[in-house]
């Protein structure tokens, strides 16, 4: 079913994931081009990459995030395909048009429907049509202070505002009453523009202990749409993940399937391909309700890897070659035991501070059920520039209790000297009664601290 096999990648990203990425090309068989910033000159994917461009300085809107310097590099390497990874351009529709305009393939949705997943409150819209549950809210954008205080009255405070271009947790605001609606309203309306170019703001019930639950699925380019089960996101900070897991130890069966069923339909019918995530809220009831879609791989990928035996990011640019789902998968998705992620940040475990530097000593953990996906290495830099993950260790055992114990033996051995990180924090995240009996939701940390 390819249309043609991929003779060369270039992977537009830094750290631990432009190297995962070499590693499924490598997999595959594929060349790669990697492109990296001054900063970037003596990392890890610069060395183990085919080959290797200089796009620019290390502020990533010179080098990173400048397209014309990327599809410069692309073209003088002559790749047949791009690998976004994640954050920076992975989810730019733009981007995406570009590279297809000059005969580069995006690896990732089409641009049109990465467009439209970056419109929350179309996506909220399209996901309602083919019956997955979101919560009650708004139609569509709030016209005015009066259309805001009609709907809030309806539903029932609390209710939170949210900038319709938006996302990952910017430019929402919580609303507990009518009287402080229109001057909240006008607040987000105001920051959205500012920030995001477009001042839309829709209205939904605000959830005040959710959990954060996302599905991750897999789309190829004939239709075919396979959802891989759920991640567990709730342990974070400020909207920053810190821990992840798979399967979410809240999630009912009985909800799970009936969710996947109805996504399933609504991935069809909008003409998603590759893989995506979509994120969900669940109550106190243990309900689901969608809130938005990532159309990217993400960086919490290796619990869903460790539980079905499926490489994401593989799938990935074989979806992108013209393969078929069932070609890919070889069978049923089937699911073995639980997979924990830790983060493992270049930052201070108490203040939460960035704490780039050089690693002057470093041990990594293996062993039984042990993955470590990292670009760091000993004498290594964590410049400053970017965000500060160093690595991500993922435990997998054949149940949740076997996942913590492995995890901890992990940690134990985890060495980083140089810099400060988070594995003190991890060490004592999975100590606490409530995280080891998973009953927790996204204020754990903000309570414990
Ligand atoms: C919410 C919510 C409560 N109610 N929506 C934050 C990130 C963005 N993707 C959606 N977010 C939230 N939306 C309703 N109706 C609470 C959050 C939220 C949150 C969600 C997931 C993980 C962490 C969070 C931390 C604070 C707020």
């Amino acid at each position: 079913m390819a249309s043609a096999p991929f003779k060369k990648i270039l992977i537009a990203n830094r750290g631990e994931i432009a190297l995962r990425i070499i590693c499924a090309c490598k997999d595959l068989g594929i060349p790669t081009v990697a492109v990296y910033s001054e900063a970037d000159r003596h990392s890890l994917p610069v060395r183990f990459a085919d080959q290797a461009v200089c796009i620019g300085p290390a502020k990533s809107a010179r080098s990173y995030l400048d397209i014309p310097s990327i599809i410069s590099a692309a073209e003088i390497t002559n790749v047949d395909a791009i690998h976004p990874g994640y954050g920076f351009l992975s989810e730019n529709a733009g981007f995406a048009e570009v590279c297809e305009m000059s005969g580069i393939k995006f690896i990732g949705p089409k641009p049109g429907v990465i467009a439209s997943m970056g419109i929350k409150e179309r996506a909220r819209a399209i996901m309602k049509d083919y019956g997955v549950p979101i919560l009650p809210g708004s139609e569509g954008v709030l016209q005015s202070p009066e259309e805001a205080i009609e709907t809030a009255a309806k539903i029932g405070f609390p209710v939170i505002l949210k900038a319709s271009a938006g996302g990952g947790g910017r430019g929402m605001r919580v609303c507990w009453n009518a009287e402080e609606l229109p001057g909240l309203l006008n607040q987000a309306q105001q920051e959205a523009g500012a920030a995001f170019s477009s001042a839309d703001v829709y209205l939904e019930k605000f959830i005040q202990a959710p959990r954060h639950i996302e599905f991750q699925l897999l789309a190829d380019e004939h239709g075919n749409v396979e959802i891989l089960g759920e991640r567990e996101c709730s342990i974070q900070r400020r909207h920053q993940k810190l821990l992840e897991e798979s399967p979410s130890p809240a999630l009912r069966p009985e909800v799970r399937n009936r969710v996947s069923e109805k996504l399933k339909e609504a991935i069809k019918a909008i003409g998603y391909s590759n893989a995506g995530t979509v994120e969900f809220l669940m109550d106190e009831n243990g309900d689901l309700y969608f809130i938005e879609v990532n159309a990217r791989i993400q960086v919490e990928h290796p619990v869903t890897e460790a539980v079905t035996g499926i490489d994401l990011v593989k799938s990935q640019i074989r979806i992108a070659m013209g393969e078929t789902l069932p070609e890919i998968l070889g069978g049923p998705v089937q699911f073995y035991g639980h997979a924990i992620e830790c983060r493992i940040n270049a930052e201070n475990p108490v203040t939460f501070a960035p704490s780039p530097g050089r690693i002057t000593g470093l041990n990594l953990p293996g062993g039984n059920g042990i993955r470590v996906d990292t670009h760091a290495y000993q004498d290594g830099v964590i410049p400053p520039y970017y965000d500060s993950l160093v690595a991500k260790l993922i435990a997998h055992g054949k149940d949740r209790d076997e996942a913590i114990a492995r995890m901890k033996r992990a940690l134990d051995l985890f060495v980083v000297e140089g810099i400060h990180t988070s594995i003190p924090l991890h060490k004592r995240i999975l100590n606490e009664p409530d995280f080891v009996a998973g009953t927790f939701d996204t204020n754990f940390i903000k309570r414990w601290m």
